[in-house]
């Protein structure tokens, strides 16, 4: 067989099943750390149950993403998990699926693993939401996710730190309410309060502009100019305001698309 004949006969079976997002539909990331309770416990000694470092190489990451030919207009990250919301016209690789997964999830990989100076795998899947709204929701979802991670994960390493196994801690946490939570914290000396808000709420990535001074190289005038950096933030709001403030995200882009 010639090898354009073969070319073609073989390339079906790659592609013949592609799939893409559709226009206008908006398409979010989730990419996940492969095995991190091991990594952060057995392989590397990251304090539990947050760890700064463990959480500035998460940031930087999620850093590299929003800048590696994407148009990414949000970036989050909790946990081990980061969030990506795209712009609603992305067009990288044809908004093909398989695309978005595979390249994420080994940017995300080579980043981390560089950081860390260890092999570390991130997976990812992409989330296909039709409306604004959903959007809202999806981002709502992990700041909430992020807040009972925050309190479980105090809770459980409160009762691990005074001598509790790990199947007792396991199973006191199971029966309590949130306000229980919030009263086991107390007793260990933990104002559920106090802990700050990145470990609550997450971290958001997102582009801020800024006016720079500049000088008009040909009248000598000083002038002001727009620019545009990364802001990192450590400290999101929560509920309603950061539906909110994830629909103004999305507002400013429609503008900025307009
Ligand atoms: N020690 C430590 N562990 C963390 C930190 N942030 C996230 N993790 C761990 O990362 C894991 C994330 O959960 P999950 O994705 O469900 O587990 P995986 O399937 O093992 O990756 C949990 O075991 C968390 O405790 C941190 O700052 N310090
Ligand atoms: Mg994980």
């Amino acid at each position: 067989m010639k090898f354009d004949e073969l070319d073609k006969k073989m390339r079906i079976f790659e592609t013949a099943h592609d799939h893409i997002v559709l226009p206008d539909i908006y398409m979010v990331a989730r990419i996940d750390g492969r095995g991190f309770t091991k990594l952060t416990k057995q392989n590397h000694n990251f304090e539990a149950p947050f760890d700064e470092r463990f959480r500035d190489l998460m940031v930087e990451t999620v850093r590299h993403l929003t800048n590696c030919g994407f148009k990414v207009i949000y970036g989050y990250t909790e946990s081990d998990e980061i969030s990506l919301l795209f712009a609603k016209n992305e067009q990288t690789f044809g908004r093909k699926i398989r695309k978005y997964n595979s390249v994420l999830a080994g940017e995300a990989s080579a980043k981390f693993s560089l950081l860390l100076n260890d092999m570390a795998t991130f997976d990812c899947r992409i989330s296909q939401l039709p409306t604004p709204q959903n959007v809202v929701d999806y981002f709502r979802w992990r700041n909430e996710d992020a807040f009972r991670n925050a309190l479980n994960a105090h809770c459980y390493w409160a009762m691990r730190k005074q001598g509790k196994s790990a199947k007792e801690a396991t199973q006191k946490l199971n029966g309590l309410s949130v306000a229980g939570k919030n009263e086991l914290l107390f007793q260990y000396g933990i104002n559920f309060n106090d802990i700050p808000n990145w470990q609550k709420r997450g971290i958001g990535v997102y582009w801020e502009t800024y006016e720079k001074e500049g000088v008009n190289p040909q009248s000598g005038e000083t002038v002001l100019t727009q620019r545009k950096k990364i802001k990192i933030d450590y400290d999101l709001p929560m509920k309603d305001a950061y539906s909110e403030f994830i629909q103004n995200i999305l507002d400013e882009h429609e503008e900025e698309d307009a």
